[in-house]
């Protein structure tokens, strides 16, 4: 229930309970092998949508091409989407089959 009080001219003002701050929750974004995406079109994007440096996209995407799945990045849900949407453009542009999926992290407490 909304907090009241009185102030001098005899108007009541309500006062919203003050909602407690969270921090939004971040996802996953999940990049998955498959047997026609070229290695440099994987380190292409991971490198101008995901902004990683060279070595960083190329450690990922044969992380992925050895394991069939991981992790380009950890972003908020717009952002989460809007990348794997530049990604599937640009895949479909290329006619790859490249796939990416995005998966909740866990909350933390406190
Ligand atoms: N497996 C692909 C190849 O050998 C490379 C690849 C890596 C494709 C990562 C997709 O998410 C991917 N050409």
């Amino acid at each position: 229930m909304a907090d009241r009080f009185d102030n001098d001219a005899g108007t009541i003002t309500e006062v919203k309970p003050q909602k407690k701050l969270k921090r939004p929750r971040l996802f996953r974004v999940l990049l998955h092998n498959d047997d026609y995406t070229t290695r440099e079109f994987v380190v292409h994007v991971l490198h101008t949508v995901f902004h990683l440096g060279e070595q960083a996209a190329i450690r990922i995407m044969l992380h992925v091409h050895h394991n069939g799945v991981g992790v380009a990045g950890v972003f908020t849900r717009e952002v989460a989407e809007s990348k794997i949407q530049r990604v599937e453009r640009l895949a479909q542009e290329h006619e790859f089959p490249l796939r990416l999926t995005m998966e909740p992290e866990e909350e933390e407490d406190e």
